[in-house]
């Protein structure tokens, strides 16, 4: 088989870089491991910035986000047993987010590419990249037990972090940048209409815990746990006993709780590996960088990597200019070092760690007394949670 762009990966980053440069008439085949019932059941993350909707809505695949979505114009700052809100769309000229499932988009994506006759294989694991820094790479595949090839002109590796493009780069080329939290994310998917019209970020002393939602009758819950944390010791009650001790507020707010429907605990890490390019690979999304999901960039960050890699393709594919594609990594990777900080900032702010000394701790509050305070520190939050339209 042949085409002209190879996509390893039919996430976020790979199903938008194949539905944008279709828009522009370049063929893509995306080649993709799992089956398509786990693809799109897949429950990830929830917040989509500005942009990123924008960008949907623009490429047309944003009509069922704009009739199922929530636009949300705040957040709310929990700590002390108080609560701030921040105003996101007052603090950045009207912008705002909008609440969707991962898996939505990606349910979107696909069956926008399906019926424009757009190539997905599910099934089909990517094996090997042969001939990365020639001008005719191919990937080496299986699927239905045959081992197949796709001959093409450049391969994007969109296959999350434990994919096999980033893995194909010889040793010595890039330069990792990795750092794990002790801590990770116990969340939960439950079928209780949300207990809030926002998102809730809550710090205590017993540690982070968020509310997000998902639909009026579907709520997204996160409590900061261990690393090493057992799903085994948290039953269904004891999630909720933690979730409402660590939102207890002064004035008495209540969480609703409800069946568990899903849950899985989460690790919280930092990655970038540069550059996102060797030869005709390029990386997009969580196969060159993971963002600890505090600051809501993950998926943004994938999305946000397509775009640019899709002007650049369609740039020299129509002009045979390779200018775009030459500053693909360096304007990909000032966007996610900025999202890497915003995403540290915030886990740093709201989570505890153990054996941390009382100052850390009071150091900790006034941060946070700091950002719900000030007009100026609430914007460093808001500019960045909404996304920044200078990077
Ligand atoms: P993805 O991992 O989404 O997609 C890669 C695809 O490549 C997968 O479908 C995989 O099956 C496929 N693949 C892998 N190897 C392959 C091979 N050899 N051959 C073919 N296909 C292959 N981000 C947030 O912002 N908020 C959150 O709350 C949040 N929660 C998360 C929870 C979990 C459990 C995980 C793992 C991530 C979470 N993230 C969250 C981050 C997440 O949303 C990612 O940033 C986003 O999925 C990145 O999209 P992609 O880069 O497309 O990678
Ligand atoms: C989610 O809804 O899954 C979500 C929202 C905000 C985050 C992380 C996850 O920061």
């Amino acid at each position: 088989m042949r085409t002209q762009v190879a996509i390893i990966g039919a996430g976020p980053a790979g199903l938008t870089l194949s539905h944008l440069l279709a828009r522009h008439g370049i063929d893509s085949v995306v080649l993709e491991h799992r089956d398509r019932d786990y693809v799109e059941r897949r429950v990830r993350a929830g917040v989509l910035e500005q942009g990123t909707a924008d960008l949907l809505r623009a490429s047309g695949v944003g009509a069922r986000m704009d009739r199922e979505g929530l636009v949300h114009h705040g957040i709310e700052l929990r700590f002390s047993h108080q609560r701030h809100r921040i105003p996101l769309s007052d603090l950045t000229g009207g912008r705002t987010v909008m609440i969707y499932g991962q898996q939505e988009v990606v349910k979107d994506l696909i069956q926008t590419r399906l019926a424009a006759g757009g190539q997905i294989l599910f099934g089909a694991e990517a094996l090997a990249l042969d001939g990365l820094t020639s001008a005719a790479p191919v990937v080496r595949y299986q699927q239905n037990g045959e081992r197949r090839e796709l001959r093409c002109d450049v391969v994007a590796g969109c296959d999350g972090f434990h994919g096999v493009s980033r893995a194909a780069i010889p040793a010595g080329v890039l330069t990792v940048y990795d750092h794990e939290y002790p801590f990770a994310w116990l969340g939960i998917l439950a079928a209780v209409p949300p207990s809030t019209g926002e998102l809730i970020y809550a710090h205590s002393e017993r540690g982070f815990a968020l509310h997000s939602l998902r639909s009026p009758e579907i709520s997204r819950l996160y409590l900061q746990c261990r690393p090493d944390e057992e799903l085994a010791n948290w039953p269904d009650a004891r999630i909720w006993d933690e979730l409402r001790r660590r939102f207890a507020t002064d004035d008495g707010w209540t969480l609703a709780d409800g069946p568990i429907l899903e849950k899985g605990i989460t690790p919280m890490r930092g990655f970038v590996a540069e550059p996102m390019r060797y030869g005709r690979l390029l990386l997009a999304g969580d196969a060159a960088h993971i963002v600890p999901p505090t600051g809501a960039k993950g998926l943004n960050l994938a999305v946000g990597d397509a775009r640019v890699l899709a002007e650049a393709l369609i740039a020299w594919y129509r002009s045979g200019s390779a200018d775009l594609l030459d500053a693909y990594s360096a304007t990909c990777l000032r966007r996610v070092w900025r999202a890497q900080h915003f995403a540290w900032w915030m886990t740093t702010m709201l989570h505890i760690q153990e054996r941390e000394s009382d100052i850390e701790r009071r150091l900790r509050l006034a941060q946070l007394d700091y950002v719900a305070s000030s007009t100026a520190a609430a914007t460093t939050l808001a500019e960045n949670y909404v996304g920044l339209t200078s990077i």
